[in-house]
């Protein structure tokens, strides 16, 4: 037998080339065939691809082609999630233009990734950056606002004055910009908010339809909408303070309302502005973080405004009213009642200010309660101190407050979230338009669809810093549409969460004249299977989701979930390494332990993920040259379970070359013009159904490297396995099954063996469930009753085979010195019980 080696550079080549021309993987709307919907996160085009991606591509791409081969229309598209601030920031430093760095940054990523061979339908690929694309968008957005779902309002912005742009909360590092250095301002600006808090209950309760999502994603996503039930309700204050006579407050722990021992307010709160001696107060808490975490590390601070409120319950008990820097104003309603015994907010808060501790809820019984003394206790109980409330569990007490307040008319059961809306406004060239025109007599103006999409000017420029768009000379200077008079359009863009928000549907179907055909859309979605990075768990995942639902409510789809399946992978990762004088240094810099320019002894550092700024990324298309797209991607599937981090390594990667050389010899016997063999291999066949139904229930179940496991397997004992029809058969199987990993290697041997058409279009093979029933069982050898010894028969041997093979066991010979037994006892196929 000849050894040839597998070529896979060429190999490569001529396959991709082969489907390319043939439009292989294009899905097909009409074909009858049973729909399958299989994506990963589309790229973002920053430059290169990185391991990241090839893992996640890859890992989708095995699924996509395994459910092709298995009679399904696959949808499995790539597009490119173009717009955003790189672009920009690009343009600033090296004074190239957003659109032509992002288009060049496509055309090098895209050529990346068809070097890898992925089965993607590149008819269908798109870029949010292009008019074709946003300008539906601009209609969608349009839409939103005909519904009601998309309003504008004054509202804080973090300001930075010297790249005089608008910056997201990640953008402000220690209150400055994050490129600039600036102080950073809080301004008021008007903008533009999606009406995400409508389907709070929605998205909510989505998620428990979600079976087939990450457990953890869904908690995360759980939080990040944070419903609380409780009470709203109304303490009288002692004068009127900010037009108003009545403070309201918002509750979870009804039950404690006579545990309290204060009310606060937020320091942006109308009480809070009414008092000009709380002026340097509420100044110094507006410079402070405003997030959840940060008020919770915060020293809790006070200003005593001199106002009390009324006790709902006890006309004369007065509490007094604070000013707090952990009261947040967008939450609930802005104001609280504090109890310092079972909130650690109010706890420490109380301690501070010399406020009355008073415990309400015991963890014992009413008679004997068990009390917290160094911090506040909020956990189940019976109250206690407390009226008609006492010998209550926390439960009913709530309900029993709420009832009586909502009888007194001061209060009702009320629900809020954590959830805001979604602004979407940004002060940014490098997004999809608003498409809304200002003008003076008739105030906003939607543009009319007719006149979409609303192009971005190419002729602009970065020299100054803020927005070019709004110091275009002509751009933003328009007819009214309404009266026709001089108006100007609106500057910002969108946040680019609203391009990745829809991207699905548009590959689902893509008219040339709507944003997608309700039709076509609906028989693609779904997304059945979804793969991505679980830092996409909150924001994108609820925004597109967010997206789904409010096209179902104006009636453009029928689906409420875009993403039925969920999974999202481990990140690659790599040793870092570090020179003698401290620098980091990447992989191609080092060899055995030495840096290669001078010699010197490297440190080597931890194991993490690919990054630039630690250089110990891998570049994919370098390792493609050399090792070919299949090892690479045979290498992505092997060693790690795809939801846990993959090490990459010199060895692995070699590893997986070298098994890619080994198919191809075990393949090379089944060569056009070779000697068939002859005969049944019984063990052989077993093998082999056995790993056709285990690999597909793996791919399915994406557990890719049990998958690769069992094709060792299979690999081991057709190798050891006789010359036999069986095994030509088994060399002929093992095609199809590693062709949805290794299809550049599987392709060429399926052509060399005179397979017919396609292996990528060929069916999986079919499993005879005969075959998969286990035929050897294991026997126990027991001597007086005492576990011995074992046997491995094949099932059904007869009594006297089976005493056979017990009295031949070197064990049972040693505990038997040799004698025969008095008495043997054999229960077929379990057990033998020699009595000595
Ligand atoms: C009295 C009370 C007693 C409270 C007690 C808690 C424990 P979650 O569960 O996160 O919704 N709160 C209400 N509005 C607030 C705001 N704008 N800023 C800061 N805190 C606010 O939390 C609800 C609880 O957080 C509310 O219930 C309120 O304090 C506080 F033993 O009222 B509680
Ligand atoms: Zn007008």
């Amino acid at each position: 037998m000849s050894n040839t080696r597998f070529n896979a550079l060429k190999a490569d080549a001529h396959w991709q080339k082969v489907w390319d021309d043939a439009e292989t993987f294009a899905a097909r709307d009409d074909s009858g065939k049973p729909k399958s919907y299989v994506l990963e996160m589309f790229p973002y085009p920053s430059g290169r691809i990185h391991m990241g991606h090839v893992r996640n591509y890859t890992m989708g791409d095995v699924l996509a082609r395994f459910r092709r081969m298995n009679g399904m229309e696959v949808l499995h598209p790539m597009g490119w999630d173009a717009f955003g601030m790189p672009a920009e920031n690009a343009a600033m430093e090296k004074g190239v233009h957003p659109g032509g760095w992002t288009r060049d940054n496509i055309a090098t990523m895209k050529a990346q990734l068809k070097r890898l061979g992925f089965a993607l339908d590149w008819t269908r690929e798109l870029a949010t950056c292009e008019p074709d694309y946003y300008g539906h968008e601009q209609a969608l957005f349009l839409k939103f606002l005909e519904h009601g779902l998309v309003y504008r309002k004054e509202s804080a912005v973090n300001w930075d004055p010297v790249d005089m742009t608008v910056l997201a909360n990640e953008q402000v590092i220690d209150g400055r910009g994050w490129r600039s250095g600036a102080l950073v301002e809080k301004r008021k600006l008007n903008q533009w908010f999606l009406k995400i808090t409508a389907f709070a209950d929605d998205l909510l309760s989505g998620l428990k339809s979600l079976e087939h999502w990450p457990e953890k994603v869904r908690l995360m996503q759980e939080n990040w909408i944070g419903k609380s039930q409780g009470l709203t309700f109304r303490f009288a204050l002692s004068a009127s303070a900010g037009g108003m006579d009545k403070v309201e407050v918002f509750t979870t722990r009804p039950d404690t309302i006579f545990g309290a021992s204060f009310v606060a307010v937020a320091a942006d709160h109308p009480i809070a502005a009414a008092s000009p001696e709380a002026a340097t107060f509420v100044e110094r808490c507006k410079q402070g973080g405003t997030t959840a975490a940060e008020l919770e590390t915060q020293e809790k601070l006070g200003f005593d405004t001199g106002l009390t409120a009324t006790h709902p319950f006890d006309p004369a008990w007065k509490l007094p009213v604070y000013i707090a820097n952990f009261v947040l104003m967008d939450y609930g309603v802005g104001a609280v009642f504090g109890v310092p015994a079972h909130d650690q907010r109010d706890f420490e808060f109380a301690r501070k200010y010399g406020l009355p501790i008073r415990r309400v809820v015991s963890e014992g019984s009413k008679d004997a309660p068990e009390f917290h003394e160094d911090e506040a206790y909020s956990g189940p109980g019976t109250l206690v101190n407390s009226h008609f409330l006492d010998g209550m569990d926390v439960e009913d007490a709530k309900r029993e407050v709420i009832t009586r307040a909502e009888a007194g008319g001061w209060g009702e059961g009320s629900t809020v979230y954590r959830l805001r809306d979604w602004g979407v406004s940004r002060q940014r060239y490098w997004g999809t338009p608003i498409p809304i025109i200002h003008c003076d007599a008739c105030g906003v103006v939607p543009v009319p669809v007719d006149q979409l999409p609303v192009v971005l000017p190419e002729d602009v420029s970065f020299d100054v810093p803020g927005n070019p768009l709004d110091r275009h000379p002509t751009w933003k200077h328009v007819a009214c549409p309404k009266c026709g008079g001089a108006a100007v359009r609106e500057t910002d863009t969108l946040d680019t969460f609203a391009d990745s928000s829809w991207y699905f549907i548009r590959f689902a179907s893509q008219p040339k004249d709507r944003p997608f055909d309700k039709a076509v859309a609906e028989s693609w979605l779904p997304v059945g299977q979804y793969i991505g990075g679980v830092e996409h768990a909150i924001l994108h995942l609820l925004y597109a989701r967010f997206w789904t639902q409010a096209l179902n409510h104006v009636g453009m789809i029928g689906v409420t979930e875009p993403f039925t399946g969920l999974f999202t992978q481990g990140m690659v990762t790599h040793e870092t390494y570090k020179s003698a004088d401290g620098r980091w240094l990447a992989p191609d810099e080092v060899r055995d332990g030495i840096e290669i320019a001078n010699g010197q002894l490297i440190t080597l550092g931890r194991v993490e993920k690919m990054s630039k700024s630690k250089k110990n990324t891998v570049d994919p298309t370098g390792i493609v040259d050399q090792y070919g797209a299949d090892a690479v991607r045979w290498f992505m599937l092997s060693d790690s379970p795809p939801e846990r981090d993959l090490p990459w390594s010199e060895s692995g990667i070699e590893g997986a070359w070298r098994f890619v050389q080994r198919l191809w010899r075990l393949f090379e016997g089944q060569f056009e013009g070779r000697r068939a063999g002859e005969g049944a291999d019984a063990a052989l066949d077993r093998k082999l159904h056995q790993t056709i139904a285990g690999v597909a229930a793996d791919i399915e179940a994406l557990s890719f490297n049990k998958a690769v496991a069992k094709i060792y397997e299979l690999a081991n004992a057709i190798e050891k396995a006789q010359p036999s029809a069986s095994r030509d058969v088994a060399v002929r199987t093992l095609m199809l099954l590693v062709a949805p990993m290794v299809p550049h290697l599987a392709e060429e041997a399926w052509a060399a063996a005179g397979g017919e058409g396609l292996i990528a279009d060929a069916a999986w093979p079919a499993v005879d469930p005969a075959l998969l029933v286990e035929d050897e069982v294991t026997i126990a050898i027991q001597v007086n009753g005492k576990l011995r010894d074992t046997l491995t028969l094949s099932k059904g041997q007869s009594k006297e085979a089976i005493e056979a093979a017990a009295l031949a066991s070197d064990k049972v010979i040693r505990i038997l010195e040799g004698k025969a037994p008095k008495k043997v006892i054999v229960v077929p196929d379990r057990l033998v019980n020699l009595v000595a």
